[in-house]
């Protein structure tokens, strides 16, 4: 009789975790069908000159995977973990679990989810000691954002682009809301 659990099936252990050349953000997610949300953040940390890799790697799914990406992330160059997951969404809080990185935590609204607070509050409620950064549900740009505000602490030209992303944003506004109030709401929908 095999002794083996699923979880120590040697399946799982051929799977290593393809290594990413120089990237300092690692984005995981539990499945593939967290990627249309995921992906944000890599399409945020692109615009800010950050390197990234992105990974499906599920606590759940591919224990083992998920235990190897934890432990080799550091040592591979990653300094800061991006983890999406939805439903029961336990890989933000084990990943933090194992690895030494900040983990900021990106509740999705999964086809599985009831109505996305199961993925919110698995990732929010951390025992005391093992910190997520939790950001709102399907917030993987908020989660880029905070990832990139980290590595400008010790970046300043990163911190010189994350502050022209701001200018951006305020003009953007700037001219919607100017834009608005000469036009008038009918005209400005239409
Ligand atoms: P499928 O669409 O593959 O059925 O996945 C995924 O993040 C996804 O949102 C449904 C949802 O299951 C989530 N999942 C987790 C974990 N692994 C997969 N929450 C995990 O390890 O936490």
């Amino acid at each position: 009789m095999s002794t083996e659990t699923p979880y120590s099936a040697g399946s799982d252990r051929k799977k290593l975790i393809i290594s990413g050349e120089n990237s300092v953000v690692g984005i995981v997610m539990g499945s593939k069908s967290d990627l249309p949300i995921m992906k944000q953040a890599a399409e945020v940390l692109q615009e800010l000159g950050v390197s990234s890799e992105v990974r499906i790697v599920s606590a759940h799914r591919t224990p083992l995977r998920m235990v190897e990406y934890a432990e080799t992330a550091a040592s591979r160059g990653i300094k800061v973990v991006i983890a999406g997951a939805g439903g029961a969404a336990h890989l933000p809080g084990m990943i933090a679990s194992i690895c030494p990185l900040p983990v900021v935590g990106v509740p999705v609204k999964s086809s599985q989810s009831m109505d996305g607070w199961d993925s919110v509050l698995s990732i929010l409620q951390m025992p005391g000691g093992i910190p997520v950064a939790t950001v709102a549900l399907n917030g993987a740009k908020n989660a880029a954002l905070l990832a990139a505000q980290m590595l400008a602490i010790s970046d300043s030209a990163l911190a010189e682009r994350l502050a022209l992303y701001r200018t951006r944003l305020r003009q953007q506004v700037e001219t919607d809301a100017e834009s608005l109030e000469n036009k008038g709401w009918q005209a400005f929908l239409g």
